[in-house]
């Protein structure tokens, strides 16, 4: 009886929590409540709890639904469940499941977009339509590109897109007929033998224009569910365009430079970034001298964090160890390999344990007979040079240029969901939520997959969202410390750290003692020794996570009296 009784205790504390915890919306992972079936009347649960089950909902065909008043980590909930179920009382006892509306976009490409899709055995896509079900994106935040620039007139570009800057400064390389300006637009950077000649590091071959950085912003954030093309993973944050790319590609200055003023740093002049990008993505690459990422990147990279965003970068494009590539290799940094449709990673891709993450990014090489096209489709112009009028189109491409911006939509959604989610803690989200590789994919057996599986919008959007019903305690049901001059060790439960370690806690700003912090699934258990108080009555406590604080005013309860936090009055 002792387990059921504790399965009742619990109960009883999340009874007392008022409506308004849960206001947000309830991400599929967590528990709204149970639907309980008892075995007689519903008393016999009062009878073991002692109280407050007039929270008890009768509902159709005889059963009663039990709401918890905030939500529950579904493994959580099950484990009640069970214990509910194995103490005789009742005929049968679920989880009361959220139903959603299964949103999809009207873009009439969507079709092919197998790498937005659910996961599947024959099909190793994102997820993204059950990330949609929680936010299509926060339009207040910005997602900086750092690329070729954008084509600012293809339709299912419109209304996406901020008006950047580039940085390119070298007027060859930005074949705008000048350096660095204010206008990020996409000249075009094709390649003719002429080119080649003059300048033999372009060589050997001439080429048409790529349309990086407009496929990649389409990627990451393409007019959704307007009825044309494509959909992208976020449908409403902007996407701030930077040129650090042209001719042959582009100098590391000019990407510093640009990295730094995406996070709203100053450059020497260049006006400043009226609208910080919480989230910056590189799909851009060169080999690292001496194996090791360039200093003056690492500081940039590292001034940018420090700033508040999250840099997410291309493995490459090389089957090498991304560790040999920058910035795949710089610190900090979300790494990020391609996978392809059927769940192994793309043959082309780098590897290796510097890869955070992997994303779809297709694979010309394997076809799946029946499935779409094993490339990831976005937004280009039809010119082969110079952008020409009515020339947008769409077009399909492989490279871990393509499976980052996956990772920076996901990463967009996940702080549009809980804009108080670090970097550091997202990067473990998104880990502990990937797809893990197909069990037949050769980097499995080889072990040089990276360090996590594909990711999938949906679990990590769902557990980013739900981080703030992971703390405890909180405004709504005090800890009880005990006497202020000696108080109790208390064990407070906070959202994943990443590095348990790292974490800090306060009590009425004094700091507790961690006695020992343990990693558990979806959050982290610190055990503390709460420090002493001049007198009796409620303390706030802040929880410093990742680097940002988290404060929860009356939370921790001094006194002489002990509190019943459970119990409605
Ligand atoms: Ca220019
Ligand atoms: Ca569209």
């Amino acid at each position: 009886m002792a387990h059921l009784r504790d399965a009742v205790l619990i109960l009883v504390l999340l009874l007392a929590l008022p409506a308004g915890a849960r206001a947000a919306p309830l991400p599929a992972e967590f528990a709204a409540g149970l639907v309980i079936r008892f075995q007689g009347a519903p008393s016999a649960l009062s009878a073991l709890a002692g109280q407050n089950v007039d929270a008890l909902r009768p509902m159709s065909g005889g059963a009663y639904v039990l709401p918890f008043d905030s939500p529950l980590p579904l493994e959580e909930a099950r484990a009640l469940a069970a214990q509910l179920q194995a103490s005789g009382e009742v005929a049968a006892v679920e989880i009361d499941r959220r139903f959603t509306i299964d949103r999809l976009p009207s873009d009439a490409a969507y079709g092919q977009m197998w790498n937005l899709a659910a996961s599947s055995a024959v099909n190793y896509g994102i997820d993204a339509p059950a990330a949609w079900d929680i936010t299509t994106g926060d339009p207040n935040l910005v997602i900086a590109v750092i690329d070729t620039g954008v084509l600012k007139l293809h339709p299912d570009l419109a209304g996406r897109l901020l008006d950047g800057y580039d940085f390119v400064s070298d007027p060859f390389i930005a074949n705008d007929g000048g350096g660095r300006d204010s206008d990020a637009s996409d000249p075009g950077d094709w390649v003719s033998f002429g080119d080649i000649a003059a300048h033999p590091e372009c060589g050997p071959f001439p080429h048409d224009s790529s349309w990086h950085g407009s496929h990649v912003s389409g990627t990451i954030a393409a007019a959704s569910d307007n009825g044309i093309g494509i959909a992208g993973v976020n449908w409403a944050s902007k996407v701030l365009p930077l040129r650090a790319l042209g001719k042959c590609g582009g100098s590391l200055s000019d990407v510093i430079d640009a990295l730094r003023w995406a996070a709203g740093l100053s450059v020497p002049g260049v006006p400043p970034n009226p609208t910080p990008a919480r989230v910056i993505n590189m799909s851009l690459g060169a080999p690292s001298d001496g194996g090791t990422c360039s200093p003056m990147l690492q500081a940039a990279v590292n001034d940018v964090l420090a700033a508040g965003a999250v840099v997410v970068v291309s493995a490459g494009n090389s089957r090498q160890d991304a560790a040999l590539y920058e910035p795949a290799n710089c610190n900090g940094v979300i790494t990020v390999g391609a996978s392809e449709m059927g769940g192994n990673n793309a043959s082309y891709s780098n590897t290796g344990q510097t890869v955070e993450i992997s994303a779809p990014g297709g694979d010309a090489a394997r076809f799946y007979p029946g499935q779409p096209a094993n490339l990831i489709l976005s937004t280009v112009s039809s010119s082969r040079t110079a952008p020409q009028p009515d020339s947008w189109t769409y077009a399909a491409m492989q490279g871990t240029s393509m499976a980052a911006p996956h990772v920076t939509g996901i990463v967009s959604l996940m702080f549009s969901a809980n804009p108080a989610l670090g970097g550091a803690l997202a990067v473990r989200i998104l880990q502990d939520t990937a797809t893990p590789f197909a069990p037949t994919a050769p980097c499995a057996a080889a072990g040089t997959c990276g360090q996590a599986g594909i990711a999938h919008a949906g679990r990590a959007v769902a557990r980013a969202a739900g981080l703030a019903a992971l703390l405890f305690p909180n405004d709504y049901a005090p800890a009880y410390a005990g006497p202020p001059a000696a108080p109790h060790v208390l064990t407070v439960l906070t959202a994943p750290s990443g590095d348990p370690a790292q974490t800090r806690v306060t009590i009425g700003g004094q700091p507790a003692v961690i006695l020992s912090a343990q990693a558990l699934p979806g959050r982290d258990a610190l055990r503390i020794q709460p420090p002493a108080q001049p007198a009796a009555g409620y303390y706030a406590i802040t929880v410093t996570l990742g680097g940002r604080n988290i404060t929860f005013g009356r939370a921790v309860f001094y006194g002489q009296t002990v509190y019943l936090p459970g119990v409605r009055r």
